[in-house]
């Protein structure tokens, strides 16, 4: 089974990522998880790191010949910014005097990881709380993206709300999407066209409104947060499983989504919204044509007693505002116990696109276990073949 674990300060040398299980003879390059970096990279409101970092990966291990071994393949992205902080971040204890930071940002990791861990000085909890972690989680995970596209299974993403801006003509945008998903590269299509706008929205109507939004906080000195759409297509029936807890496809979807910093939400389809209406109107009805069984709607996001259904999977998240917010809120110097405003670290505006993109990758792996766990295969050539039994429902 793929399994994968990350390493790394945000201000540290590099990041490094093992991702194991990913059957022999998967052909992968550079190029392709650089594509990736490069799309995470993205996105209108991201802050000053951004236009320092450009985020390329080294191949250390697992790969011979532009194929994988099927052993772990370990990954590596150098942060360019440690340039600026070899003092600050040093490994051997130093004889400069480094400024310890005691003033918590209401909403990061940093009041509770601060006592957690019994440190002095937050910067301790900053740099692997920072969502610079997900350079390298994308990169592995992207590993476990390219076999599922193997398989004909692709997936998308786009935004849908930043602020209170949100899609205005929900019936439009869907019949956009419903034309780029049965594209040869399904959901895939539709990130590539979200990727033309800068906050990945495909409703160009309200892209400026979004921007405005994004804008307005930045002059506030103020974060924005916002929801996001992913998209699985070319799935077979089945995957995951209703016998066990712990094997219920959407539970293991939802983990690793929550998984990443700032989200705070996750539905499967439109849950919020089907929980306001009857039965008769939420779940889709079963139809059948040159014997293969179709649906008229997707209401239940492609999956239905914690297994595929055929249908795509659509994932809905909501990410909060980021916590570090410039112009500072109430918190308290940990170390004085006094009231003060919460100091500014470098970050980001609106990075509601990028999490999209992560989301994306995130997703890859537990996918792709629960093909491997259907399908079996050491190799990329035995999983094709064992896949040749998958099930297929007309969508
Ligand atoms: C990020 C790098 C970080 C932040 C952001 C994500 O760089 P720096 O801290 O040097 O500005 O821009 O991290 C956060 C939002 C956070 O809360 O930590 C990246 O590579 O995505």
């Amino acid at each position: 089974m793929i399994r994968i674990l990350t390493a790394g300060e945000s201000h540290g040398k590099a990041l490094v990522g093992i991702i194991e299980g990913i059957p022999a003879g998967l052909e992968i390059s550079v190029e392709y998880i650089n594509f990736h970096l490069k799309r995470r990279q993205m996105g209108y409101g991201r802050g000053g790191r951004m236009r320092i970092e450009s985020d390329e990966v080294e191949i250390i291990s697992g790969v011979r010949f532009g194929k994988t071994l099927g052993s772990p393949i370990a990954l590596m992205i150098k942060n360019r910014d440690w340039g600026n902080w070899k003092s600050k971040m040093s490994i051997e204890e130093i004889d400069d005097v480094i400024e310890k930071i005691t003033v918590p940002r209401p909403g990061h990791a940093d009041l509770a990881g601060y006592f957690k861990y019994g440190f002095d000085d937050i910067r301790d909890v900053i740099e692997r709380a920072s969502a610079r972690e997900t350079a390298i989680r994308v990169a592995c995970c992207s590993i476990a993206r390219k076999l599922l596209e193997e398989m004909g299974i692709f997936i998308g993403s786009h935004v849908v709300q930043i602020g209170y801006v949100k899609v205005e003509d929900r019936n439009k945008l869907d019949k956009k999407i419903q034309k780029l998903i049965h594209k040869p590269k399904g959901a895939l299509e539709v990130s590539l066209s979200a990727d033309e706008s800068e906050v990945r929205c495909l409703d160009k109507s309200v892209e400026k409104k979004m921007k405005e939004v994004i804008k307005n906080a930045m002059k506030n000195g103020d974060t924005v947060g916002g929801v996001f759409e992913v998209i699985v297509t070319g799935l077979p029936i089945g995957l995951g499983s209703y016998v066990q807890w712990d094997r219920r496809l959407d539970g293991l979807l939802a983990q690793v989504i929550m998984s990443i910093q700032a989200v705070k939400g996750v539905e499967i389809g439109p849950a919020f919204e089907n929980a306001t209406k009857f039965g008769s109107e939420v779940h889709d009805e079963i139809f059948v044509k040159n014997g293969k069984i179709y649906r008229k709607t997707n209401r239940a996001g492609g999956i239905e007693g914690g297994m595929t259904n055929g249908q795509p999977i659509v994932l809905r998240v909501a990410m909060k505002p980021i916590s570090t917010v410039i112009k500072g809120l109430n918190s308290v110097d940990l170390k004085k116990l006094k009231p003060v405003k919460s100091r500014y670290e470098r970050s980001d505006f609106c990075a509601v696109p990028s999490a999209s993109i992560i989301a994306e990758s995130v997703i890859a792996p537990v996918i792709a276990n629960a093909v491997l766990e259907k399908f079996g295969g050491d190799s990329l050539k035995e999983l094709k073949k064992n896949y040749k039994g998958a099930i297929f429902a007309l969508w």
